[in-house]
């Protein structure tokens, strides 16, 4: 997108929240930094604004988003009684990925779709995609400010965790010098890298890090192809005693593994067969083609998709998925 086109949506969605009232805020399943900080700050704007808002994902709040000011704002079951006018939907590819509040979205007059996946499918009636955005955090960083509007601490902190963590604390190649010049800005807003980095990153459950034990014992990999693989059973959740929603993170300690060029992490989800799949690679690998040969989508070098079949079957098919196109790149 260039800079003329992405100006002249940002003026289309900002004459959207000046005028409308009533707006919906949401996100995709399992929310992670980037949609919990991003849908914070831009409600506290509306907020700021006068509007009538309500914040509603199918998933929690993840324990490490919690301290962030206002998360306790987010319902996971609330249905108005009138549908919003506005349905500001963050960081989802397709309208699918908000799960059952998709009903609550198609209500509404208005759609408005920003996110940074390569895969969106731009289902709003405004889109506002920027690919090359670090995190959805960055985009809500920018409409601010073209909105004329001071970004403040408290929504400051937010941005920052949802970029902190989109682009895994600066470090993946989606980390740009824009990345950094608005990381800049929110640290002079009165951001402490040091105190959110604790909350986030040093403040593991016991429960997680017994699941992570359990899942990196099952560590495989081709080292000829650079492939390497975890899977993360029911069985071993039941025994760590942790949650689905805390195992973000586990697919960088095979990612990390030198010589690995991709990444792969298979978990069973609470369904009898079925299972997640996630996907990181390095450079020459895109594994955004890769994980929507399965049905899912994402970012070159991060995606995920949910496949149907017991854990091994799976395993066998997206390991022969991968290994045709690391053959090919
Ligand atoms: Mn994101």
């Amino acid at each position: 997108m260039d800079a003329k086109e992405l100006k002249e949506i940002h003026s289309k969605i900002i004459e959207v929240l000046r005028n409308k009232e009533s707006f919906l805020i949401t996100s995709h399943l399992r929310p992670d930094g980037d949609a919990i900080g991003s849908q914070l700050a831009l409600a506290s704007l509306l907020e700021e604004m006068g509007k009538s808002i309500i914040i509603v994902n199918v998933d929690p709040v993840p324990d490490p988003f919690r301290f962030l000011p206002e998360s306790d704002r987010i319902t996971n079951d609330f249905i108005p009684e009138d549908p919003p006018e506005v349905a500001l939907v963050l960081d989802t590819s397709s309208l699918d990925r908000t799960g059952r509040v998709a009903g609550l979205v198609r209500k509404a007059k208005l759609v408005i779709n920003i996110d940074h996946h390569i895969s969106n499918e731009k289902f709003g009636d405004i889109n506002l995609i920027e690919e090359d955005a670090g995190a959805v955090g960055e985009q809500i960083f920018s409409l601010i400010r073209s909105l004329d509007c001071p970004i403040g601490k408290k929504r400051a902190v937010s941005l920052y965790t949802a970029i902190l963590t989109d682009t895994g604390a600066f470090q993946y190649d989606n980390t740009t010098e824009k990345t950094h010049r608005i990381a800049r800005h929110l640290l002079r807003e009165g951001v402490e890298p040091a105190l959110i980095t604790e909350k986030i990153y040093q403040n593991v459950s016991f429960s997680r890090q017994k699941l992570l034990g359990l899942a990196l014992a099952t560590l495989r990999r081709n080292p000829r192809e650079g492939v390497g693989w975890i899977r993360l059973t029911r069985e071993m959740y039941r025994k760590a005693e942790a949650k689905d929603s805390e195992t973000d993170g586990f697919i960088n300690y095979v990612r990390s593994i030198k010589g690995i060029r991709l990444a792969l992490l298979f978990q069973e989800t609470d369904k009898k067969n079925q299972v997640r799949v996630s996907f990181r690679s390095s450079r020459e690998i895109n594994v955004n083609d890769l994980a929507q040969q399965f049905g899912g989508g994402g970012h070159p070098r991060a995606a995920g998709c949910t496949v149907e079949g017991d854990i091994e079957e799976v395993e066998n098919k997206v390991l022969a998925a991968a290994r045709k196109i690391i053959v090919t790149s």
